[in-house]
């Protein structure tokens, strides 16, 4: 607590606060909300085993979100609600560090809620308008200027073969128990490329994409129940619209939660699925390449695929990358992801039918 109350006054000096209050679900981030009479903030620890160049990473954000900002501006919006406004600390920068960790502070967005697990097809849609437009909004913007945050990030490849070499050192000494995981992995090696080959060979085209299309990446309006903003800005980079596609449909075209232990629940609903198909393609749509079109049933499979297979690699190396809160949770949420990845691969077709009638 002594280092979260010096990093909100790098921030905010001497104003008084409320004792910063661990908000959010976020595997990756702590996240606290703090509170003077005034305003409300989010302080929020970075996890720097994680992101390592802070200079690169704070960048990135800061340009995205000026861009956004602008673009949020001239359609009428409120510009501290409709993207993340970043504080600047008493040494110039964007964050500080204070022993040894690293801490950005940026404005709390009031009145918002967010979703962890999917109850209405309208919001998951709403999500579709979010992350669409976020795609639009970004399709201008100089994608030189961005570092790379996390290399290969959403290399399934480079993925697939962590999980190979996470299997061979077998540190936490679990391997035995996962047989069924690992042979439902190698099953699918051949398909793991589709994309990365795609892009090697320049016909899949590289954007500026969010890459962590999670759905409680989204704050919604209390009262009006619309998007306001796409958060957890740390990965956008050059990547796929692909991605963000399929991430989203892996997180919310079901009604379980990501860790849900009794897997007979975990469900692929095709309603969700098309829900956030319209609003991702009524917004991005028009600029789809034919292979973009010819790829997207593909997408989730491959993005659900892939989280499964990163939950499954922590697990093997002791869970030290996701956050947990109990013992076999990386587990748990990787058996989630596989049964959605057999579910989507059984309705393989429905999801080309869904597409081919959308994008027309
Ligand atoms: P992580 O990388 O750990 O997922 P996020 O940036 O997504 O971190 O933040 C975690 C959670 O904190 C979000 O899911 C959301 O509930 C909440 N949150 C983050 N930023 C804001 C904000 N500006 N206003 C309101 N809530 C926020
Ligand atoms: C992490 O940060 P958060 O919780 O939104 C992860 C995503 C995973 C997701 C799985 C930087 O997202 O890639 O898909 O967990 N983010 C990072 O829930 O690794
Ligand atoms: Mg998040």
């Amino acid at each position: 607590m002594e280092n979260l109350i010096k990093a909100v006054k790098a921030f905010i000096g001497d104003v008084d606060f409320q004792e910063p209050v661990p908000v959010g679900n976020g595997h990756i981030n702590c996240t606290y909300l703090v509170k003077t009479s005034n305003n409300s903030y989010c302080l929020q620890k970075i996890n720097t085993s994680i992101f390592k160049d802070l200079d690169g990473l704070m960048n990135n954000i800061e340009a995205v979100t000026h861009h956004i900002r602008k673009k949020s501006i001239a359609l009428g919006r409120n510009p501290y609600r409709s993207t993340l406004k970043f504080l600047t600390a008493n040494t110039g920068k964007s964050y500080v560090e204070i022993e040894g960790s690293a801490y950005r502070m940026y404005h709390y967005i009031d009145d918002v809620f967010t979703i962890e697990k999917m109850e209405n097809p309208n919001h998951f849609y709403l999500s579709g308008v979010a992350f669409g437009e976020f795609a639009n909004f970004l399709s201008d913007f100089d994608a030189s200027v961005l570092s790379e945050t996390i290399k290969n990030f959403h290399n399934t490849v480079s993925r697939y073969n962590d999980f190979e070499t996470a299997i061979t050192n077998n540190i936490s000494g679990r391997a035995d128990e996962v047989t069924a995981e690992i042979e439902f992995v190698r099953q699918r090696k051949g398909f793991v490329s589709m994309f990365v080959d795609r892009l090697a060979d320049g016909s899949l085209p590289l954007r500026v994409t969010h890459n962590d299309t999670k759905l409680n990446n989204v704050l919604f309006d209390n009262k009006t129940q619309a998007p306001v903003s796409v958060i957890d800005l740390d990965t956008v980079m050059p990547g796929s619209y692909l991605y963000d596609f399929g991430d989203a449909i892996r997180s919310g075209a079901t009604h379980a939660a990501e860790d849900e232990q009794n897997l007979d629940i975990v469900d692929f609903d095709l309603d969700l699925y098309k829900a956030f198909a319209k609003g991702y393609i009524e917004q991005c749509g028009a600029s789809l390449t034919d292979v973009e079109i010819e790829l997207l049933p593909y997408a989730s499979i491959m993005l659900t695929l892939e989280c499964g297979i990163r939950f499954l690699t922590d697990h093997l190396n002791g869970d030290t990358y996701f956050k947990i809160h109990r013992e076999g949770h990386n587990l748990d949420r990787c058996r989630t992801q596989f049964k959605l990845v057999y579910e989507m691969e059984k309705n393989l077709d429905k999801l080309k039918e869904i597409i081919n009638s959308l994008v027309k």
